[in-house]
């Protein structure tokens, strides 16, 4: 006898918390879940499925897709195509929209999702996840959205999640009323609820940043980190921990588990090549910073609050700086202190 609460009783519960709700959307979400569920078993399976290894491939993002990129896409577009929930689909994997094949019905809501994200960890069995965002298709959608339909505020989004393929697969997911995480039960192929409202300390001990790029950064972010490397003799006057696992999704959850601040900041590198960012807006930083938002935690670029930001396309890249409110606030303000200075110099 199962117990516990599975997540498709507390999507039906929560749709009640969405205006309009048709039971479209719960319909939607459970497609989600088992699209996230067949990943799981791939990526779990690994070498025994032969699903290790190069694609041979590229992505819109010059990034050679691994085989389980590819895979999981399709079984994101399977999963979630014929429904007639769905308007359109984006995903880091495909250069424009997936419109709707003209044979199943188009519906309310737009689906954009990083369908494995952090998937250079697969071949070294490290953690890896599918991160997701729901969004209103606006207007009636009656013909077939582009990508303007997608290029919505964080704000907009309905819903936001990721699973974590780890040591236990997860789900965790908001819709606007906090965040609660699932726990895959492999023995009957359920997820069921097992982080009822996860909240984030406010302060923290531990950042995870790529060091290797520390020569690149911009000066707040230069500050911030050497006053945490100087520990209990330093401003902080309290000694720091680093993680840097590679995998968004993972550093998240443990950022919504134990606390924490993640680093992805804007650097010259970036600049020189006209980029944003390395993190993508719409389907990294938007739904990770909902969701981090929810648990009340901060998600900013060091100049704007990321939830603000009006994407100007698809594959838009931010700076991404998130986690236990408190350490986010102290970089915006090493940001707000640069600007100010070069004002006061420019004034001069
Ligand atoms: P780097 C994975 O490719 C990803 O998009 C995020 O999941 C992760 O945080 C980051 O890039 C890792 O970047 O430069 O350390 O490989």
């Amino acid at each position: 006898m199962q117990n516990g609460t599975t997540i498709t009783q507390f999507i039906i519960e929560e749709q009640r918390h969405i205006e309009d709700a048709t039971g479209d959307f719960t319909s939607l979400l459970n497609d989600v879940v088992t699209a996230c569920k067949v990943i799981s078993n791939d990526v779990n399976h690994g070498a025994l499925f032969g699903v290790l290894g190069s694609a041979e491939s590229e992505n819109i993002q010059g990034e050679t897709q691994k085989k389980l990129d590819v895979i999981s896409n399709e079984v994101f577009l399977q999963s979630n195509e014929w429904a007639g929930h769905l308007a359109a689909m984006a995903s880091e994997e495909m250069e424009d929209v997936y419109p709707i094949p003209k044979k199943y019905p188009r519906g309310k809501y737009l689906l954009v999702f990083d369908p494995l994200d952090g998937s250079s960890n697969i071949d070294v069995n490290v953690s890896v996840g599918t991160i997701f965002s729901i969004l209103r298709c606006p207007g009636e959608c009656k013909a077939e959205p582009s990508a303007d339909a997608f290029l919505q505020p964080g704000t907009e989004q309905v819903c936001a999640g990721y699973a974590l393929y780890g040591p236990s697969t997860m789900l965790v997911l908001t819709t606007g009323h906090g965040v609660n995480g699932f726990t895959l039960d492999q023995n009957i192929g359920e997820f069921i609820l097992t982080h009822p409202n996860m909240t984030i300390p406010a302060d923290t001990q531990e950042f995870a940043v790529n060091a290797s790029n520390m020569r690149f950064w911009e000066q707040p972010v230069k500050r911030y980190i050497d006053e945490c490397l100087a520990g209990s003799d330093g401003p902080r006057s309290k000694d720091f921990n680093m993680r840097w696992i590679a995998s968004m999704v993972a550093e998240v959850h443990r950022i919504l588990t134990r606390g924490g601040i993640f680093m992805y900041p804007l650097d010259e590198k970036m600049k020189a090549k006209g980029l944003g960012g390395k993190l993508r807006l719409l389907y990294e930083a938007n739904p990770m910073s909902m969701i981090i938002e929810q648990a009340d935690g901060a998600g900013h670029t060091g100049r704007e609050r990321i939830l603000d930001i009006k994407p100007e396309g698809l594959h838009q890249r931010v700076p991404v700086i998130l986690g236990s409110k408190n350490e986010v606030e102290q970089v915006v303000r090493y940001y707000q202190e640069e600007a100010e200075g070069k004002a006061k110099d420019n004034a001069a």
